[in-house]
């Protein structure tokens, strides 16, 4: 016998006792995302918290630029520029105390230069130089991401284990609107919201992964809309509101903070430059939602407001630029320089013990490369017996020449 046919043993609907573990209407986000700039709120804001985010907004974007001629100049192996979305980062940076962990992906190059790290030692994994340019634990920033959402978990785990040894620790993670269709999305967010992690995951929607454009990656009602169903509140923000962003990620790392557990944030942006410098986005946009876009700029939104409160000037924007200037001429100057390269320093950090394929692996790039050296220490002996041939051979025919012309 079935259940089906056992009287009374199988009801259509779940019985009485059933209900949702959480109501789910405070943890769904706003309609529309939250704005600040040019609105009523904005008068309540700190003057230097948002001079102070516009001159981050300014470096980041100048920053950029350079980063992105620099791969032409063949001094970058890769850039994907967050022109447009610097509001984003800048906010995310500022936002965090010393204590806390950020947790960026390949795109968040102007979190960690806005939390104060070396601007060049971030550029150093693009550069194809080295794991990670920076010490992840004296910065608490950890390496830049390449594989997507990989971050998330890695951040939930930090937090956690920050909360059990008794740290006042808060994780903000960052990724990007591609990234939540990833597997460790869902582990991460689902881990972190039973366990009331203090974490923070700062979705930067830029409409696009790659190519893929965001209608084609979900059909969530907004990626916020994401967090109800891990039991976690949800927000959206304009993520071109440097101020916005700031406060919505603030009130969710306090709440981190005081044991109220995580919140993902979908900060709505845009991706107005292509995905890298190897990227064609007119093959998959056009220029007329690009200049749309570019109307509703976060340096100008910014400008704009500072402006009309009175907190900036003509000359305040020419200094800005000018300590934006500094920051892509320093940039530029060290990234000139050719970098001094151990290739066995491949093998370090990887594991915190070697493996048996590691060790492997490295003996055998130091057999390489021992042999290369003897083959060009060979030819250059070679060429040098060689150019003395030639050598002698000229300043004898020279002699005769020389004999001859005399004669
Ligand atoms: C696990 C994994 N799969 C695929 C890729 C290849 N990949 C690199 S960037 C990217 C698009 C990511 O888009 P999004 O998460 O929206 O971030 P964005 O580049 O827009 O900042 C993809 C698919 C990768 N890096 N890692
Ligand atoms: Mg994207």
């Amino acid at each position: 016998m079935t259940v089906l046919e056992q009287p009374g043993a199988y009801h259509l609907s779940p019985p009485p006792g059933w209900r949702p573990q959480l109501d789910p209407a405070p943890l769904l986000p706003d309609a529309e995302p939250h704005r600040m700039l040019g609105t009523d709120a904005a008068a309540g804001l700190d003057p230097a918290l948002l001079t102070r985010l516009y001159r981050e907004l300014v470096r980041g974007r100048r920053y950029n630029e350079q980063a992105t001629a620099l791969t032409k100049q063949g001094r970058l192996a890769v850039y994907p520029s967050s022109t447009g979305q610097e509001a984003a980062q800048v906010a995310a940076a500022l936002v965090l105390e010393e204590r806390d962990w950020l947790f960026p992906s390949y795109r968040d190059t102007l979190a960690a230069v806005a939390r104060g790290l070396d601007p060049v030692e971030v550029l150093s994994l693009l550069r194809g130089d080295w794991h990670s340019g920076y010490d992840p634990r004296a910065t608490r920033v950890a390496p830049l991401c390449t594989p997507l959402a990989t971050q998330l978990p890695h951040a939930v785990g930090l937090a956690h284990a920050a909360r059990l040894k008794g740290d006042d620790v808060v994780a903000l993670a960052l990724v990007g609107d591609g990234g939540t269709s990833e597997g460790d999305f869902h582990e991460a967010l689902n881990f972190a919201a039973v366990w009331r992690i203090p974490v923070v995951f700062l979705v930067q929607n830029n409409g696009f992964a790659i190519s893929v454009p965001l209608a084609k990656q979900s059909a969530a009602p907004s990626l916020a809309h994401k967090a109800v169903g891990y039991g976690m509140p949800g927000r959206l923000v304009d993520g071109n509101d440097a101020a916005a962003v700031h406060q919505v990620l603030q009130e969710a790392v306090r709440r981190a903070r005081r044991g109220g557990g995580p919140t993902l944030v979908e900060a709505v942006t845009y991706r107005v430059e292509a995905h890298t410098n190897a990227d064609d986005a007119t093959r998959y946009r056009t220029d007329d939602e690009v200049q749309a876009w570019r109307a509703h700029d976060p340096i100008a939104l910014m400008e704009r407001e500072l402006r009309s409160r009175g907190l900036l000037d003509d000359a305040g924007v020419r200094e800005a630029a000018a300590g934006a200037e500094e920051l892509a001429a320093g940039l530029r100057a060290r990234m000139n320089q050719d970098p001094e390269l151990r290739p066995d320093d491949l093998f370090a950090q990887v594991y915190a013990e070697e493996t048996v394929q590691l060790a492997e692996q490295r003996t055998r790039l130091a057999e390489e490369l021992a042999e290369e050296l003897a083959a060009d220490e060979a030819a250059r002996q070679d060429g040098a017996q060689h150019d003395g041939d030639q050598h002698d051979g000229a300043r004898t025919e020279g002699a005769h020449g020389a004999e001859g012309a005399t004669r």
